[in-house]
């Protein structure tokens, strides 16, 4: 057995009770303007914040602490066409009688359908990948934990941090994803969980008029 090494919590800060709630209802406020996009701008954004996002995204916690997860960062023209293509002939299956109506007609008030021109437009593709399974060092396979949990947390954080950044995303879940592993050149452990496409938005963006339930359908103190 390993015995662990504890060290003093010298990171953690605490705020008065009314700064507390200052910060509280400030973030609140500016995650509320966080909407999900489909309308991107080419612009470029610098590598540096990608990489501040991913950093942050990489705090998350995770089962036993093994951060079970890939971010693959797309940039290059090539690699996305493919991915692009690839997704469409998934997603014309689900919008041509893959999906149950109902799934369809909960999704009419999103307005999507199986075009997908983001995935060549946006300066970035973020594929989070989760590892289902360790390689330890000898090759053996090891256990990892909670690893859809894990790679959730991850990820929202990812998404929370590109929007602290002021840029936009969309969380793009093409079923089946599979093409991302051989595209990427990914291993057989890891399992592709997500899409994120990351820019600017378009200047002519625009959104679905939807919104978000209200406190108490979302929220019990008991
Ligand atoms: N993956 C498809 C369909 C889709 C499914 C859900 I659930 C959404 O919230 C949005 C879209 C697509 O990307 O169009």
């Amino acid at each position: 057995m390993t015995t662990s090494k504890f060290i003093p919590l010298s990171y953690y800060r605490e705020y008065p009770p009314q700064e507390m709630l200052r910060r509280a209802a400030a973030f609140r406020g500016d995650m509320q303007r966080r909407r999900t996009l489909r309308y991107f701008s080419s612009r470029p954004v610098p590598h540096q914040v990608i990489e501040e996002c991913l950093l942050a995204a990489g705090s998350a916690p995770s089962g036993a602490n093994l951060q079970p997860w890939h971010f693959v960062v797309v940039t290059d023209a090539q690699v996305k066409r493919q991915i692009r293509e690839a997704a469409e002939r998934e997603e014309y299956e689900f919008y041509h009688g893959g999906a149950p109506q109902a799934w369809l007609d909960d999704l009419a008030p999103l307005g999507t359908d199986e075009h997908k021109p983001y995935l060549e437009i946006a300066p970035y593709l973020i594929a989070i990948f989760a590892q289902n399974y360790r390689i330890l060092a000898g090759g053996r396979r090891a256990k990892n934990y909670y690893v859809t949990e894990s790679v959730g947390i991850a990820t929202g954080m990812l998404i929370t941090a590109i929007h602290h950044a002021g840029l936009v995303s969309l969380t793009h879940t093409p079923s089946p994803m599979g093409f991302l592993n051989q595209i990427l050149g990914r291993p057989k452990n890891e399992r592709p969980f997500l899409l994120l496409v990351v820019g600017y938005p378009a200047d002519d963006a625009v959104v679905p008029d939807i919104g978000k339930k209200v406190f108490q359908d979302i929220a019990t103190f008991v």
